[in-house]
């Protein structure tokens, strides 16, 4: 490992992104990592970070420069003994990315998909129906822990028996990008039993034919991928397609119901729901960072990153930056053009699992937005802290049925 001496030209700072309050409220340590320059040194975990849109857009479309093999967290994989065994897509690089890729593309592709949407929208339809009769309910533990937690262990072809153990899984797969604080310790404190069952749910046996699960293990029996790959493919299903969604419907909601007027937009015209899912996932990104290790001396905007550097790249703060989206930025506004957010990322690992993210949230906004004519708060949101994902553990709203 080197030792590195920053560069003179690169702004060095001392703050914490992990620490609690930066993760409960990121955007004023966003706009002061954006002003401090393109590229900043952040002296306390001795890496490197990007927080405007040019910089993290063109570090996410260089992966031979920013690879991900090296771990998409704090840790580098050269230097430490990952946690868990790398997944073979986010923490690979091509080729071996390649074919991981092309077979988890497959499973998830847009056809699939369509075959979801009937039963997806009779559960979506179902749950707003019970939720706008009571009048109030937390968007977080009555719908975003609800829906994905019921339709996606569906998809995916797992048995009833032992899915608490998947928003643990998550959270700890998600912590795991941070420095080993409090928050990572506590989740691998709880760790051992949770691993042992998502393991075991990888398994061919585990997993109910024509699911997503076995359309892995038939990718196997057809010779696309190994049957060591297989389950392997499984675990990244499980690590990455529930916390994420439950973040970002919880996020959808609270932004609506925050932002005076979106609500009616919405209303007036549900076919926004896509776009507005769009914007919130600009306005209030689930996933707030990934890291990438520098594969060669690199120079961005002037700054020279050695080789073998990692290398923080803040997709929250790249999606809320002015000079991208001009003064408007920090405000949600479900007319406007979000496209180009990396809140799924770019490039070559850009998120496979989006066409599910986007059916689940299209079907809840819409069977919402059918049902209820006035969406407010109902009490402060609690943020729930995570080291990569900004999102909450409960957003109370009160509902007036249209
Ligand atoms: C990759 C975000 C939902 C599976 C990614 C990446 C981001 C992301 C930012 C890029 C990682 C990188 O560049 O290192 C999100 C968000 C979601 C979501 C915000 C929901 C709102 C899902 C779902 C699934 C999924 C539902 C599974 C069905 C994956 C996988 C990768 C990935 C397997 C790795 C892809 C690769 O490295 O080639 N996601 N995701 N995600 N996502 Fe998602
Ligand atoms: C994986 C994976 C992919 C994206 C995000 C993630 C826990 C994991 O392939 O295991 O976060």
């Amino acid at each position: 490992m080197s030792t590195t001496v920053p560069n003179s030209a690169v702004a060095v700072l001392d703050v914490d992104p992990f620490s609690a309050r930066n993760l409960g409220d990121p955007y004023p340590m966003h706009e002061r990592l954006r002003d401090a320059g393109p590229v900043v040194y952040l002296d306390r975990y001795r890496v490197w970070a990007m927080a405007r849109h040019h910089e993290v857009y063109s570090a996410l479309t260089d992966h031979e420069t920013f690879c991900s093999s090296r771990g998409a967290g704090l840790s580098d994989f050269h230097a430490e003994k990952p946690w868990r065994v790398p997944s073979l897509l986010l923490e690979a690089d091509p080729p071996d990315h390649t074919v991981a890729r092309q077979t988890m593309g497959k499973v998830i592709s847009a056809s699939t998909v369509r075959g979801f949407r009937d039963t997806f929208r009779a559960e979506a339809e179902a749950l707003a129906d019970e939720l706008v009769a009571r009048g109030h309910f937390d968007a977080v533990t009555d719908l975003a822990e609800r829906y994905p937690l019921k339709v996606f262990p569906d998809a995916v072809g797992l048995p009833a028996e032992g899915r608490e153990h998947l928003l643990p899984y998550g959270g700890l797969a998600f912590n795991a990008f941070g420095p080993r604080n409090d928050l990572l310790e506590q989740a691998l404190a709880k760790a051992a039993p949770v691993q042992e069952w998502i393991w075991a749910s990888c398994q061919r046996d585990a997993l109910a034919p024509g699911g997503l699960g076995a359309r892995l293990w038939d990718a196997a029996d057809r010779g696309e991928i190994s049957a060591e790959q297989a389950p392997m493919l499984v675990r990244s299903l499980l690590s990455a397609g529930v916390d994420t969604t439950v973040y970002g419907i919880g996020n959808t909601v609270q932004a609506l119901a925050a932002n005076p007027g979106q609500w009616a937009r919405l209303r007036e015209k549900p076919a926004l729901a896509r776009f507005a899912f769009d914007e919130a996932l600009r306005y209030e990104s689930p996933v707030q960072t990934f890291f990438r290790t520098t594969t060669r001396e690199v120079e961005v905007s002037g700054i020279r990153i050695p080789e073998g550097e990692k290398v923080l790249l803040f997709l929250g703060a790249a999606n809320r930056d002015p000079r991208k989206w001009g003064p408007s930025a920090d405000r949600m506004d479900v007319t406007r053009k979000a496209a180009g957010h990396v809140a799924f990322g770019m490039g070559i690992h850009q998120c496979v699992g989006q066409p599910i993210a986007r059916l689940e949230v299209e079907l809840v906004l819409t069977a919402l937005a059918q049902r209820i004519e006035g969406l407010e708060p109902a009490g402060a949101p609690i943020p729930k802290l995570n080291n990569t994902l900004k999102g909450w553990s409960s957003v109370p709203v009160r509902v007036r049925a249209a």
